[in-house]
């Protein structure tokens, strides 16, 4: 009776622990942009991040026209063990820098491409951030989507082995399929 009682004991004990970590790492990155119209440029970041498989959650977040929601997803990212945080957004973009502000969690700011300016304005508002606040700034577009990703798992690879394998791999992989002559 007791040996039956210790043994369901240990058993929702491990099946708690289990479901546990698995939470616990449900959600490494988490995207953000602020509008659906960036979602063309930041799919690519998701596409990334599966191929380095890394668990990533996306949601809208506009700084300007939801002030209130991004101000919990900031304050509950630290709770929900988000690693690294991908923001995107184009024109004015406030987004990356105020996210950064609520939250410890390094930030990766991507500029979405403006009709307007072709981005210049989004890479300046994200890049130019004064001191105290540091927000990680690439490239305007879907090239800045791919690397955001990239150096969002280089973050990760520090403390996990299987992305830092992952990561090692998709290197490679990049390095091999380059070809020595052009033609
Ligand atoms: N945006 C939305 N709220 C604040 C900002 N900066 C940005 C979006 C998008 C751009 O405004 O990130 O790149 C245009 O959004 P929409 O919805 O007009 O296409």
């Amino acid at each position: 009776m007791s040996t039956s009682f210790n043994f369901k004991t240990i058993l929702i004990i491990l099946i708690q622990k289990l479901s546990m970590k698995k939470k616990r790492y449900s959600h490494r990155v988490s995207i953000v942009m602020g509008s659906k119209s960036d979602y063309s440029t930041m799919k690519l970041c998701e596409k990334t991040l599966k191929l380095l498989k890394i668990n990533y959650e996306t949601y809208i977040v506009s700084a300007h026209r939801t002030p209130e929601r991004m101000f919990n997803y900031a304050k509950s990212a630290e709770s929900r063990n988000i690693n690294v945080i991908i923001a995107g957004a184009g024109g004015s973009a406030h987004l990356p820098g105020m996210i950064a502000a609520l939250t410890r969690i390094p930030v990766i700011g991507v500029p979405i491409e403006s009709k307007k300016l072709k981005g210049l304005d989004s890479l300046l508002s994200i890049a130019q951030m004064p001191k105290g606040i540091p927000v990680g700034t690439v490239a305007i577009g879907t090239d800045g989507a791919i690397n955001a990703a990239l150096y969002a798992a280089s973050i990760i690879s520090n403390f996990d082995p299987k992305i830092k394998n992952s990561l090692i791999k998709w290197r490679s992989k990049q390095s091999k399929s380059v070809k020595k002559k052009p033609n």
